[in-house]
């Protein structure tokens, strides 16, 4: 285990970057930063250069963003048969066999993303084990096409992983554009709104109010030990970021609402849905947001970093970062 990484995401809201367990430093790799980012990304790494670099021996795995690989440092996820209406799976680990051994992390042993191909239809939920190792749920699949089923689990003596695996849902697909851009959506009566915006290769602040009836939301709920549990998956390869908020219920400074704080980097530019976890009520709702990771500006201008300047992209002066485009940064060859 590296508990040193573990806690960098769990308290001091580092795990806002892709393969969290990987470590801050290794993000940068074969994902292609913007063009110019180069010099940024140097600086997010000497920022947090001490977040571990437990990863190496995974090689170029090692320097992936989370759950673009279906087997990495000799576990594997495999959907298995299943009834009707239920999704199930195994991980094996390095002796071929099922793992039956998993730490809890965030109050479950096993999380299940599941989003189409197109990034509708984000389901999170929590299945439960047999004695084999065999994960079964409810299906979370929503309807036809493909999706990518991610496993967000840490095995006992391991690294925390996701895998993904696509899974098809056979009928005829209609795809959903990705809606563009936008400060707030609605989900059940809640307004969410998205202050901030990532940025490839920088660490940037997200918040995000709840307000409902238009009034703030003040007793959120803990869910998954947070007020808050932010994905964020990327157009194109559904390349999978779960950021954990800065702040924890019962840690004496973090309020339960309205604002929920998380600190996010990006590895690229391009166009993010992120998919925002909050209980209220006794009900866990989903508000989800596009994104643009714009472009940066090349300037050395960190103070820009969350601010309420940084929400609206089309506010630099950068053509690729305009938010009202919907389309994934152009000019990003
Ligand atoms: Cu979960």
């Amino acid at each position: 285990m590296n508990t040193a990484t573990k806690l960098s995401g769990f308290v001091l809201g580092l795990a806002a970057v892709f393969g969290a367990a990987y470590g801050v430093g290794q993000v940068a790799g074969p994902v292609a930063p913007a063009a110019g980012t180069g010099h940024d990304a140097a600086d997010g790494h000497g920022d947090t250069g001490g977040a571990g670099h437990g990863g190496d021996e995974g090689g170029a795995a090692a320097h992936l963003p989370g759950g673009l690989l279906v087997s990495d440092r000799g576990y594997t996820l495999r959907p298995v048969d299943a009834p009707a209406g239920q999704f199930a799976f195994q991980v094996t680990g390095p002796d071929g066999r099922p793992v039956t051994a998993y730490d809890v992390a965030h109050d479950k042993r096993m999380h299940l993303i599941v989003a189409r191909r197109d990034l509708s239809g984000f389901r999170h939920v929590h299945p439960e084990m047999t004695a084999d190792g065999t994960w079964r749920v409810d299906s979370p699949l929503g309807g036809p096409g493909v999706w990518r089923a991610f496993a967000d689990f840490t095995p006992t003596g391991g690294e925390a992983l996701t895998l993904g695996v696509d899974v098809t849902v056979p009928g005829a697909l209609t795809e959903q554009p990705l809606p563009a851009p936008a400060a707030s959506t609605t989900v059940d009566g809640y307004t969410v709104t998205l202050t901030g915006a990532p940025q490839p290769g920088r660490t940037a602040e997200l918040a995000l109010t709840v307000n409902r009836d238009g009034a703030p939301v003040t007793d959120l709920e803990p869910y998954l030990g947070a007020y808050g549990h932010l994905v964020a998956l990327r157009q194109g390869d559904l390349a999978y970021l779960h950021v954990h908020p800065d702040g924890e219920p019962g840690d004496g400074r973090t309020k339960p609402g309205p604002e929920v704080r998380f600190f996010a980097e990006v590895p690229s530019a391009g166009a993010y849905r992120l998919y925002l976890d909050f209980k209220h009520g006794g009900v866990v709702r989903t508000a989800e947001f596009t994104v643009v990771a714009g472009t940066p500006t090349g300037s050395a201008s960190p103070a820009a970093t969350g601010t309420p300047a940084a929400r609206t992209p089309a506010a630099t002066s950068s053509p690729t970062a305009d938010a009202g485009h919907g389309a994934p940064g152009h000019g990003h060859n």
